[in-house]
């Protein structure tokens, strides 16, 4: 903290502002309350810097500090009351968590002097409420401040948990009185961290495993985002397909000679072909979930040797497989000092020849396989994504409208794609979007960024969830296209129940308890432009280049699939609708 430049009439809320300003955060997202109301107006003192957003529900906030997060690759800073302000910041607390995204959490509490403390009792002040032990199993760091002079320690010792080693959620709860002591910068305890040296990486082992392999694979995940870049130029290097999580879709774009898409339970069947087929797997920054691997791990990659890249050492508790070799480190660490190491090594130019004919194979797997999973509903996705512009930001919710846009999506090199991925939180995509906006903006990473577009696609059930930000977008003109996929029914789910319990549809569809109402109306009550798509022939370029906000409804039928699916006990690249067998027999044996 710069101490020369700063006021000393300051209250805790007032520096507060000033640490946020001071490190590089423009935006920020809340719900007024009692408790949070210094905050709100040392904010206003500052409105010259920062910018307080006000959503019209607390998930909307925390959502939206995740998307600004995404977008800025800063940190996403949101706040709320206490009691049912703090808990409907919750879900988007816990996605910022389980996504590893670095977010700042501040709640207000009830003044000391009317907290119950450790009282026998359930509250002794209004609204009062101890969130702590409820954030304990979705934060990285979370505790409540009761001495003003351990504020500032406590938010660079958060900022610095949030954004180091795997990123996370971290929330500061707040007494009111707190908010409003005045401090004095020289009692001020501060937060010192200890830089640790990074214990040197042994690439031997590596460098022998790929120089033997005949068939290598990359699969890439979350953790290689923020080192695009980098991981392009080990790519011009090694050659070799890359396989993606999909939460990480967005790292190359889909015409990308090595990308053969993302793998797993929804994954592109020439993924999970080539999965199958490799010899030697190198997954970096990813943590091989079950919906990658698929429940049976001795399903995924049973030809491989795995060697795993993480930078958090507890997921190596979970083995994949019995020899797997682990590696604990940072993505950028390991891609750039991978890459310097092959670089040094003479070995590799004979290996790019041998892995060339490798590189056929699996062009001739995605040759093979090229449409066969082409229906409706991919098609229309797919002819929508030609018309988003590169320079957009796609913010996606939970269900079929998500896979749909991870597997048939036309994706640009510059875009992003974000959604709740390991959460899996519907209602995400409207505030994430929102938040989005203000990132790209406020982003240093591209100049491009100020003019980025922003698109949130969204099942008819998801956009329901945060429907009242809406009112966000109309009242702060954001120019954000919203595009509901409507299905008239939960479709993820009514797909389910069509396959697992005989077509019995419950609270899924018009005849079994779930409905939507009129999204024309909808859309004209907040003021905004509408458009409908009904056919393939009403996607056109103009709709999707509406300089404001507008609602494109999209009608699908309610009977919509996702496929390719992973089926239980088969094979990963077995999925749901079966292939042709000889067909299926012929991949395999490529
Ligand atoms: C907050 C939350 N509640 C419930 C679910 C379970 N769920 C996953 S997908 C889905 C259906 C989504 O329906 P819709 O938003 O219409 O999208 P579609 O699948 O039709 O594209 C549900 C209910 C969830 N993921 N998140």
């Amino acid at each position: 903290m710069k101490w020369d430049s700063m006021p000393n009439d300051m209250n805790v809320a007032d520096l507060i502002v000033e640490f946020l300003i001071q490190n590089g955060i423009k935006d920020i997202f809340g719900y007024p309350g009692g408790m949070v109301i210094h905050l709100i107006n040392a904010l206003d003192k500052r409105k010259d810097k920062i910018t307080n957003h006000i959503n019209y529900h607390e998930q909307g906030s925390s959502f939206a500090a995740c998307g600004y997060s995404l977008a800025s690759r800063n940190i996403g800073v949101a706040y709320a009351t206490s009691g049912p302000g703090a808990t409907n910041l919750i879900t988007g607390i816990a996605n910022a968590y389980f996504d590893s995204i670095p977010c700042l959490f501040i709640t207000g509490n009830v003044n000391i002097d009317e907290s119950k403390g450790n009282l026998p009792i359930r509250q002794k002040g209004f609204q009062e409420m101890d969130i702590i032990p409820l954030l304990k199993n979705c934060t990285k760091y979370a505790t409540y401040i009761n001495d003003k002079n351990e504020i500032l320690y406590e938010l660079q010792k958060s900022l610095h948990i949030a954004k180091n080693g795997r990123c996370g959620a971290v929330v500061l709860d707040i007494p009111m009185n707190i908010f409003k002591e005045n401090i004095d910068l020289s009692t001020l305890r501060q937060y010192e961290y200890k830089i640790t040296s990074k214990k040197e990486m042994d690439f031997s082992e590596i460098l022998a495993i790929l120089k033997d392999s005949k068939r290598p694979c990359i699969i890439a995940g979350m953790g290689v985002n923020p080192y695009k870049n980098n991981f392009l130029q080990l790519l011009e290097l090694l050659q070799i397909p890359i396989i993606l999580s999909m939460p990480n879709i967005d790292l190359l774009p889909t015409k990308h000679p090595l990308n053969f898409g993302f793998l797993g339970a929804y994954g592109l069947r020439m993924a999970n072909f080539i999965i199958h087929k490799s010899d030697v797997i190198l997954s970096i920054g990813s943590r091989l979930d079950i919906r990658q691997i698929g429940a049976k791990k001795e399903n995924f990659a049973p030809n491989a040797k795995l060697i795993r890249i993480d930078i958090d050492e507890n997921e190596f508790i979970n083995k994949i497989k019995e020899n797997e070799l682990q590696i604990h480190s940072d993505c950028g660490d390991f891609i750039d000092k991978l890459a310097v190491c092959l670089r040094d090594s003479n070995d590799f130019t004979t290996r790019n020849y041998m892995w060339h004919k490798w590189l056929k194979i699996c062009k001739e797997i995605r040759q093979t396989l090229k449409d066969k999973d082409a229906r409706f509903e991919t098609k229309a996705i797919n002819a929508i994504s030609k018309y988003i512009p590169n320079n957009a930001i796609i913010t996606t919710d939970v269900g079929q409208n998500q896979v749909w846009v991870a597997q048939c999506f036309n994706i640009k090199d510059k875009q992003r794609i974000l959604f709740s991925s390991s959460f899996g939180a519907m209602g995400c995509s409207l505030p994430m979007a929102i938040g989005a906006y203000f990132g790209s903006k406020d982003s240093n990473i591209s100049q491009d960024s100020i003019n980025t577009k922003i698109y949130c696609i969204c099942g008819d059930g998801g956009f329901q969830m945060n429907i009242q930000e809406l009112e966000f977008i109309r009242k702060e003109k954001l120019p954000i296209k919203i595009i509901i996929i409507n299905n008239k029914s939960l479709g993820m789910i009514r797909h389910f129940q069509e396959i697992y319990f005989d077509k019995n549809y419950v609270a899924t569809t018009k005849d079994s308890g779930y409905s939507t109402p009129n999204f024309k109306k909808i859309t004209k009550a907040y003021g905004l432009k509408y458009f409908k798509i009904i056919k393939k022939q009403d996607i056109k370029k103009h709709i999707f280049s509406y300089p404001k906000a507008a609602i494109i409804e999209v009608i699908f039928d309610f009977d919509t699939y996702v496929f390719p699916k992973l089926e239980f006990n088969k094979p990963n690249c077995d999925q749901l609708p079966p292939l042709e067998r000889k067909l299926y027999q012929y991949l395999l044996n490529l």
